[in-house]
């Protein structure tokens, strides 16, 4: 059998779907204050829909993961019902239904999410640190922000987030995945698709 491949090296494995995913003109245009504020709204709704499949899909994964990656898990868990709250925060000052319509790009990342739970446990960490390693990196390049989205990019840069993604890198290197480049290359088109919303929602 091939030796294992550490996840923080699959990035440099995948470089062009990578920078696709983390280098998107959604996130320039949040940098540099051109996205309009209907298309930021729309993205920002179906995240808020996005992170509660999240939700469920880490809490079926936590039941099923071996001890040492639980605590990362259930501490993201208790942070991912946060984060909900936070958007139900964002959505009211905005002025959004969260209750809106799935876009298909929603949808899909869903069925996404639901068929990892048919993989193994190695496969289904290396996803989940893929989607929140991408999301640290993408935000991160968007800083400082533009004024009226500064305390967006902020919250998804702080610094407890980058730790939460390094207990995620540890708990997926501790487990084989069957196939780490290609739930890896998966995830990160997923990605891709959903900050494509965002632009097309403009
Ligand atoms: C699309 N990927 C997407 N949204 C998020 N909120 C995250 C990752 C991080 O949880």
């Amino acid at each position: 059998t091939v030796p294992a491949v550490p996840v923080a090296e699959l990035p440099s494995r995948h470089p062009d779907p990578w920078r696709a995913a983390t280098r998107h003109p959604f996130l320039d245009a949040v940098r540099d204050g051109t996205v309009p504020a209907a298309a930021f709204d729309t993205w920002l709704v179906q995240d808020a829909r996005f992170v509660s499949d999240l939700l469920a899909f880490q809490a079926r994964l936590l039941a099923r993961a071996p001890r040492p990656a639980q605590a990362v898990l259930a501490g993201g868990l208790v942070a991912l019902v946060d984060e909900l709250s936070w958007f139900e925060e964002q959505a009211a000052v905005r002025g959004l239904d969260l209750d809106a319509a799935v876009l298909p790009v929603t949808a899909a990342y869903a069925g996404l999410l639901g068929r990892l739970d048919a993989t193994d446990v190695g496969t289904a960490l290396t996803a989940l640190w893929t989607i929140e390693r991408t999301y640290l990196d993408a935000w991160s390049a968007a800083r400082p922000g533009a004024p009226e989205y500064r305390g967006f990019v902020e919250h998804w840069t702080q610094p407890g987030f980058a730790g939460y993604v390094a207990g995620l890198e540890a708990a997926a290197d501790g487990v084989p995945a069957a196939d780490a480049d290609a739930v890896f290359t998966e995830v990160v088109a997923a990605e891709v698709a959903f900050w494509d919303m965002a632009v097309e929602a403009a």
